[in-house]
């Protein structure tokens, strides 16, 4: 018998500073409600979902910032959300600002399950931008407010397959998806927040909505993997972020893709067992792959541009 989850992506439009946390919750609850309906088996939220994107400006003020940051888990922020999630009996996939007990701060993605239960944390390892503000429309400052990611790529089982988190820019580095290949994942579930001006490469600016799509789409067909990748989308608090949600096959292809830039959900019913037969020939790592030549791939070769 095929292994076929519906699963779904609950892009979102702005969340500004001065909307309400009810009002974002709402929207949130919405969409699970929306994903639901469709039979969906898991959502996926953006990354930093419930809150504005404050990398893209500078926060002198400690307690200003850390206003945006959830003591280890995102519960608190949005209870209703996983509360009508339990209810639906739907898992899901959540990007939050991660504040631990010890302080430390991580930008971070969770899975929880059709009952609430934690399933896998992820910590963004892939920080851009800078560590101090820059002349520029905006900041990217997000090696000011988070840790690198100290959990690695973890993979988890799931409702009979196995799933890994990223966030972000993680999707546009090979590592980050052949990491949990190699560990047998069969989804990737990853949030972003991607502004359509990039003020340090403007020269990209019009191919940003093409590396989305690429950069997800070689990854999901380089490691025969499912890719779910959610925008937080439209102009949040001055910044112009790109929708372009969607969910990509182990095909590389797309098979549900939003169209808006506002809250818009898209769900598809996946074949797992796709993952098999691309991963049984066409990338069968076992067979195929040879990493004894690749030569030391892991440490940086000459050419690497420094700081
Ligand atoms: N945002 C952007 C992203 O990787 C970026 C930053 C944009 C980097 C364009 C390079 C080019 O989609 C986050 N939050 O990582």
């Amino acid at each position: 018998m095929s292994r076929e989850l519906v699963v779904a992506a609950a892009q979102m439009g702005p969340v500004e500073r001065k909307e309400s946390v009810e009002s974002v919750a709402g929207r949130m609850v919405s969409l699970v409600e929306r994903a639901a309906s469709r039979g969906s088996q898991l959502v996926v939220f953006p990354e930093l979902a419930a809150v504005p994107f404050f990398p893209h400006w500078v926060i002198d003020d400690r307690q200003e910032l850390l206003a945006y940051y959830d003591l280890d888990e995102p519960v608190g922020r949005a209870p209703d959300v996983f509360r009508r999630a339990r209810e639906l009996g739907i898992a899901i996939v959540i990007g939050y600002a991660e504040r631990t007990e010890q302080n430390r701060l991580f930008n971070s993605n969770a899975l929880y399950d059709k009952s609430g239960e934690l399933i896998l944390k992820y910590r963004k390892v892939h920080l851009p931008g800078f560590g101090t503000p820059q002349e520029a429309e905006h900041q990217l400052l997000e090696k000011r407010y988070f840790e690198v990611g100290d959990l690695g790529f973890p993979v988890a089982e799931w409702s009979g397959t196995k799933v890994g988190l990223a966030i972000c820019n993680d999707r546009r580095w090979a590592e980050t998806y052949r990491a949990m290949a190699l560990q047998g994942a069969e989804i990737v579930c990853l949030g972003y927040n991607t502004p359509v001006h990039t003020p340090h490469l403007p020269e990209i600016d019009t191919l940003t909505n093409f590396h989305n799509h690429l950069a997800m789409q070689a990854g999901a067909y380089q490691n025969s993997m499912w890719v779910v990748g959610v925008a937080k989308a439209g102009v949040e608090e001055g910044v112009e972020q790109i929708g372009g949600s969607a969910i990509v096959a182990p095909s590389g292809e797309v098979v549900a893709q939003a169209t808006s830039q506002a809250d818009e959900l898209i769900s598809a019913e996946i074949d797992l067992d796709m993952v098999t037969r691309y991963r049984r020939d066409i990338f069968n790592f076992a067979h195929h792959r040879r990493p004894e030549h690749y030569g030391i791939i892991a440490q940086p070769s000459s050419g690497v541009v420094s700081e």
